[in-house]
């Protein structure tokens, strides 16, 4: 039989996590704060109670708002953890992991942190992906269930590196949404397609610059190999220009000028030959 599972919050992705589960042949058992929320979904055991949910199963799946209906929901059934394994997909920060660990352990249980790097739709598809840390041991023991809902990923014993990669990873999207926002909005002050300009151009560049991270990393691990291609004085001179045609346009830069201003910082404090491996390293020292 395969491994029963309990799954603690039916939202959107709560109710995805399930139906694959079921889908895969689990008994699953689930419970949500709201009683009847995810009326279509069906093959599980709906608890009335958390002390009833996670009674049910060896593994628990936490997948709820935030660290704090977390901490809330989890209180009222401490006593029931002793012997099982918490699984918390909740989005947080490493201190939020770190702290539910110490929790989970003092309940006698074991615990995995995990990030999400998919949307709904996704779970249970191939390019779904699921970070986790924590207990190496619980891990290895449930990671054929876990492969279930997404690929799942060990990246560490610390409980809050799944967290932290799962944020960092995040940041990368912002930060991507971030230019293509501005993007169309300074092409669409003028009559260009949004659509053209977005399939035709958009797209086109961020995938050929999304190539040059790498070496980014490898600068900020190993450092510069040879002068830069694209130094940051060159870049802080056309950014100006990105900034002064934006206002030009009626359009607010305020999503890129923090990134302007980084790069004039990197400039004054003699970095203008350096690439951008220096910026990560400015973040860092304001940190
Ligand atoms: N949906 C997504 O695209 C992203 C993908 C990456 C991972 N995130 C994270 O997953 C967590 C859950 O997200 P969600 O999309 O399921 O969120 P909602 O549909 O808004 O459902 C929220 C559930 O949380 C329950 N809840 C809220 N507060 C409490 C509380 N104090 N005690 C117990 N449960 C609570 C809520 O219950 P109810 O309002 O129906 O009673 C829902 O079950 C999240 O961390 C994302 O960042 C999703």
């Amino acid at each position: 039989m395969k491994t029963p599972v309990t799954v603690l919050g039916l939202g959107t992705m709560g109710t995805a996590l399930a139906r694959a589960f079921t889908a895969a042949g689990h008994p699953t058992t689930v419970w949500n704060r709201t009683p009847g929320r995810a009326p279509g979904l069906t093959g599980v055991t709906r608890a009335n109670t958390v002390a009833d949910a996670v009674s049910a199963s060896p593994l628990i799946v936490a997948c709820l708002l935030d660290d704090a209906s977390v901490q809330e929901a989890l209180a009222p059934a401490a006593t029931e953890f002793a012997g099982r394994t918490l699984v918390n997909l909740t989005n947080g920060t490493p201190a939020h992991a770190r702290r539910t660990a110490v929790w989970a352990a003092q309940q006698g249980a074991d615990y995995l942190d995990g990030g999400i790097m998919a949307v709904p739709a996704m779970i249970g598809g191939p390019a779904a992906f699921i970070l986790y840390s924590g207990s190496e041991a619980a891990f290895e023991q449930h990671a054929a269930t876990l492969s279930d809902l997404a690929r799942p990923q060990f990246v560490g014993t610390d409980p809050g590196l799944a967290a932290l990669q799962d944020l960092a990873l995040l940041s990368g999207m912002y930060g991507m949404f971030s230019g293509a926002v501005h993007a169309l909005a300074l092409t669409s002050s003028e009559k260009v397609s949004p659509t053209a300009f977005a399939e035709q151009l958009l797209v086109p560049w961020l995938t050929a610059m999304l190539g040059s991270i790498p070496a980014l990393a490898k600068d900020l691990e190993h450092g510069a190999d040879g002068e830069a291609g694209s130094n940051l004085a060159m870049q802080s001179a056309g950014f100006v220009n990105l900034l002064d045609a934006s206002r030009d346009q009626g359009v607010d830069p305020a999503l890129l000028a923090p990134m302007g201003e980084l790069l004039a910082r990197a400039v004054r404090e003699g970095r203008g030959d350096e690439d951008l491996a220096a910026v990560v390293r400015l973040l860092r020292t304001a940190a």
